[in-house]
């Protein structure tokens, strides 16, 4: 499906007034850095009022930057009447099951204006207006073009939000997902750091260098815990409930230990299964030209060619772990 254009999504923003935006289920900074930079633009330009939030927690880290107050938390777009808004904005959010809570089914009201804006490949295209681009580095990357394009003054602010999902979807520039736009993703931190983004101050300082102990125990257990296929070039690692519930880890954070695992020589793909409450949360990261989001569709879930996550339901541990090595093996 073809995408809509800078300018058609740009006009349609000016018509409005009154919008609700949610975080993606397990929000990281991309989500956080997308959804704020928005609603910035949104209130500084159109006057707009913004409805803000995030039913789940960001991890520890991404809590502590002050942008953070900016969200509502423990909210969920299905707690609001949502015929009191004009639009729903979605950001870095490849299924509409995915905004806010994570649902098995939602039905928005038919009359509320959605423009859907994304970066992963298996975007499902749900909004009346849709922007999706998997060979961009983030939805950050994607809403510098636009604000680009329209030709948006970049302050230090807007600049600095836009950064922080740059940096934080790269993992830091390390994530082989942006070697197809490895030039572009660099000359965009340039253009928001010459804008007034602070990389030292506002992103690695803060974020980047600033891991608190438990995230680094949850590293060591995934170390501990994973098992390798030297000769199928896969490694895998699972964590019980019980230890998640000792380490303290909401969604947010068990999310980001994945790419713990991602840098392992002679192995191309990597996954983490972690269990949460009453379900399994799974996450793929891929080196080789095996695409993930493909395995992760064929899990129910979805994602990128080279990272991608999934969730198993009504299912142990044990026999989540034999269907996710069975799955991939029949890709690999
Ligand atoms: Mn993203």
């Amino acid at each position: 499906m073809e995408n809509n254009s800078f300018e058609e999504i740009w006009n349609k923003l000016k018509e409005f007034k009154k919008a609700i935006i949610t975080l993606h289920s397990g929000p990281d900074g991309d989500s956080l850095g997308s959804c704020t930079a928005m609603k910035y633009v949104l209130e500084k330009y159109f006057n707009y009022e913004v409805t803000l939030i995030s039913h789940d927690n960001l991890s520890e880290t991404l809590k502590s930057l002050d942008l953070s107050k900016e969200v509502e938390f423990g909210k969920d777009i299905l707690d609001f009447d949502l015929n009191n808004f004009d639009i729903l904005i979605a950001l870095d959010t490849g299924n509409a099951k995915r905004l806010g809570k994570n649902k098995k089914e939602i039905n928005l009201p038919e009359d509320l204006f959605v423009i859907n804006i994304d970066h992963h490949k298996t975007n499902e295209v749900y909004g009346n207006l849709n922007y999706v681009s998997s060979e961009s580095s983030s939805t950050c990357s994607i809403l510098v073009d636009l604000f680009q394009k329209v030709e948006l003054d970049f302050d230090s602010e807007l600049s600095k939000r836009l950064l922080l999902g740059i940096c934080t979807d790269t993992g830091f520039f390390k994530t082989v997902r942006a070697i197809s736009n490895v030039k572009k993703t660099f000359e965009q931190s340039v253009f928001l750091i010459n804008h007034g983004a602070n990389y030292v101050e506002d992103i690695l300082m803060p974020i980047g260098i600033n891991l608190p102990w438990k995230m680094k125990k949850y590293r060591a257990l995934l170390i501990n815990n994973a098992k390798i296929n030297k000769e199928k070039r896969y490694c895998y690692s699972v964590l019980s409930s019980k230890d998640i519930k000792e380490l303290n880890l909401n969604l947010a954070e068990v999310r980001e230990g994945v790419q713990e695992l991602q840098d392992i020589k002679n192995i191309d793909l990597i996954w983490t299964l972690a269990e949460i409450d009453n379900y399994i949360k799974g996450s793929f990261r891929c080196k080789s030209e095996v695409d993930v989001s493909k395995i992760a569709k064929e899990l129910g879930g979805g994602g990128h060619k080279r990272a991608a996550a999934f969730i198993l339901e009504d299912m142990s541990l044990e026999d989540a772990e034999k269907k996710v090595i069975n799955t991939v093996e029949k890709f690999i």
